[in-house]
């Protein structure tokens, strides 16, 4: 699935904008045939979520189905071309109907889906999309959910949020993404496969595979070019694809300090006449683990950064991208390198952007706090598919370097993690992942209760740690916390063998509290805490990396424990600095 471009013979129309929008509690929508049409007058800003654009109507927690309706144009210039609908992000589920037929469904949030609507619709006219968007988690979802009845089942009713939700963000609903109508010719380019490898001398080595849908395609056309060079080689079709390596002298590698980009144009022809064309931005790089470092083109590489969340007023985790723009001048502030896409894909723009800015990136699958209790096979067929569509969305990107194909599994410490079951099920998880993609590391952030027999350290290349200690374990004894945690980390390099890189750690703080001595909450804990984490994963020679939980305050589900978000951000909701910034930004100076 590649993204929608404009050239001779590609076109788009993005038809973003207001939506009407209706909810529906009772769940009548389908019986009642609202797919097509229906009466409202309430309408809906697309891309953003529903719950704070419409907080006056009740939808700030809101859980279950809402209805989206837009007419449209079909553009005139479409006529005799493939016509496709595409839509960026729906959050969670969705069925979706075009002129009163029934398209199809949807089940993996954050990532984009297709259909076909060639034959639905006539360019020059009006069409009219109904989207019915439902934002409930179960057992069996990527994320899972949770119920009220789980939190008495499992003894946790202290633990129970509203919403009800298994991880610590906002299940905010809605289309995310903008939605897109593009077109493509009868025979094109479905898929675009790019690995690199660096080589002595300086040498680039590009293997593009080209995939098309055509009976008729004789060769592809690729072409490797920058302001100095331009490279092409042409590949015969066969069996719908085409393949060729092309070897770069004097090759810019792509890195975090010099994110060089050159441009990818492949053109599918029959003889010499070209039927479609496409073009990518591409990086030449490569990046490999050893048992206690991370290489990036054969440097080692330290990360500086942190998690983040795709959360903002208002448009909660609606594209927004003044917010990218800003997030990223931010990171190049406080000399972070990169971050991890905590906790399910970001847009397609931010991982353009980090492509552009040089920024790296850890990709993660929305497999967040997994309860094994709950987990079965179709949890793990979903958690699969959901690694299929993300590394089949993000393979190109030189800017990922390390997948995560999940977070925090045994949040709650069930036991049943332990039973062989937790290992059964990573096993799979990552020869799935392996098996889609050899050339990167792939990880999973692990948890306290988790501790370090997690059975997901034995498939991880690289491991991941959260940790709270100073916060939730040892309040406030940060000299407790902090000899606990260097113990933890030697004994686990010690046992596995693998490079350990802090995934996790910080501290809530409300802007504008202070203390002369160490309290919690005040912005001088925060900062505190994250300096002797810092000066402690430094002293370890086995350490690749320190991502700060998190970027910036995020809206959670309501909970005694937060106060409306989670005030573990550097950066307040709205990207203003608290002390830790400015202690970040001299600390990441010095390092590397
Ligand atoms: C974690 C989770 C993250 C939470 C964070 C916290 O371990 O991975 O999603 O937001 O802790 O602040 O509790």
């Amino acid at each position: 699935m590649l993204l929608p471009i404009r050239n001779k013979f590609r076109s788009f129309i993005d038809i973003s904008g207001f939506w009407n929008f209706k909810i529906d509690k009772r769940k009548i929508g389908e019986e009642e045939k609202w797919f097509n049409g229906f009466e409202t007058e309430t309408e809906i800003a697309v891309p953003g979520s529903w719950n704070e654009q419409l907080e006056e109507l009740g939808l700030l927690h809101y859980i279950g189905t809402a209805w989206y309706l837009k007419k449209f144009f079909i553009p005139s210039e479409f006529s005799g071309k493939k016509i496709v609908l595409r839509f960026n992000s729906v959050d969670y589920n969705s069925r979706i109907w075009l002129n009163g037929k029934l398209l199809g469904e949807n089940t993996q949030g954050f990532l984009p889906f297709e259909f076909d609507i060639t034959d639905i619709v006539k360019p020059g006219e009006e069409a009219f999309l109904v989207a019915s968007v439902n934002n409930e988690l179960s057992d069996e979802t990527i994320p899972q959910g949770i119920t009220t009845e789980y939190y008495k089942k499992e003894n946790r009713l202290r633990e129970e949020t509203f919403p009800p939700a298994r991880f610590d963000f906002s299940p905010f609903g809605g289309i995310h993404r903008p939605v897109i109508i593009y077109t493509t010719p009868d025979e094109f380019i479905t898929k675009i496969k790019v690995d690199t490898k660096i080589g002595s001398d300086s040498k680039g080595f590009v293997k593009i595979s080209c995939f098309a849908n055509s009976f008729s395609a004789d060769n592809v056309e690729f072409e490797i070019s920058d302001s100095n060079i331009k490279l092409s080689k042409v590949s015969s079709v066969y069996e719908n694809s085409a393949n060729t390596e092309i070897v770069i002298d004097e090759c810019r590698y792509w890195s975090n300090k010099e994110p060089h980009l050159y441009d990818l144009n492949l053109r599918l022809r029959k003889g010499e006449e070209v039927i479609d064309s496409y073009h990518l931005q591409i990086g030449v790089r490569e990046v490999r683990v050893t048992e206690n470092k991370f290489y990036l083109n054969n440097e080692e590489v330290f990360f500086k950064g942190f998690g983040k969340h795709e959360d903002f007023a208002v448009i909660g985790k609606g594209l927004f991208l003044p917010q990218i723009v800003k997030d990223f001048e931010l990171l190049k502030w406080i000399n972070a390198n990169s971050f991890r896409t905590s906790h399910y894909p970001y847009s397609d723009e931010i991982m353009h952007y980090a492509d552009r800015k040089g920024i790296l990136v850890i990709d993660e699958v929305p497999a967040v706090s997994l309860d094994f209790r709950h987990v079965n096979e179709k949890t793990l067929e979903n958690h699969k598919y959901a690694l299929t569509r993300l590394i089949e969305r993000d393979y190109n990107h030189p800017c990922v370097v390390m997948w995560a194909a999940g977070n925090e599994p045994n949040l709650v410490g069930e036991k049943s993690y332990f039973d062989g079951r937790g290992r059964k099920y990573w096993k799979e998880v990552f020869e799935h992942l392996h098996s889609l993609d050899t050339s990167r590391p792939a990880t999973v952030p692990n948890c306290t209760h988790a501790g370090t027999d997690d059975p997901v350290f034995e498939f991880s290349d690289v491991l991941s740690i959260n940790r709270y200690y100073g916060w939730y374990e040892h309040p406030g004894d940060l000299e407790f916390g902090i000899n606990r945690l260097s113990d933890e980390l030697d004994l686990v390099h010690k046992k596995y063998n693998k490079p350990v890189f802090m995934t996790e750690f910080g501290a809530d703080t409300i802007q504008g509290f202070h203390s002369t001595s160490l309290q919690m909450f005040t912005e001088e804990y925060q900062s505190e805490i994250l300096k002797r984490y810092i000066e402690l994963i430094e002293s370890k020679d086995y350490s690749i990396g320190e991502h700060v939980w998190n970027f910036a305050d995020f809206r959670t589900p309501l909970h005694f424990r937060r106060v409306i978000l989670n005030l573990k951000g550097v950066f307040s909701r709205d990207r203003q600095p608290k002390l830790a910034a400015f202690t970040l930004k001299e600390l990441w100076k010095k390092k590397l």
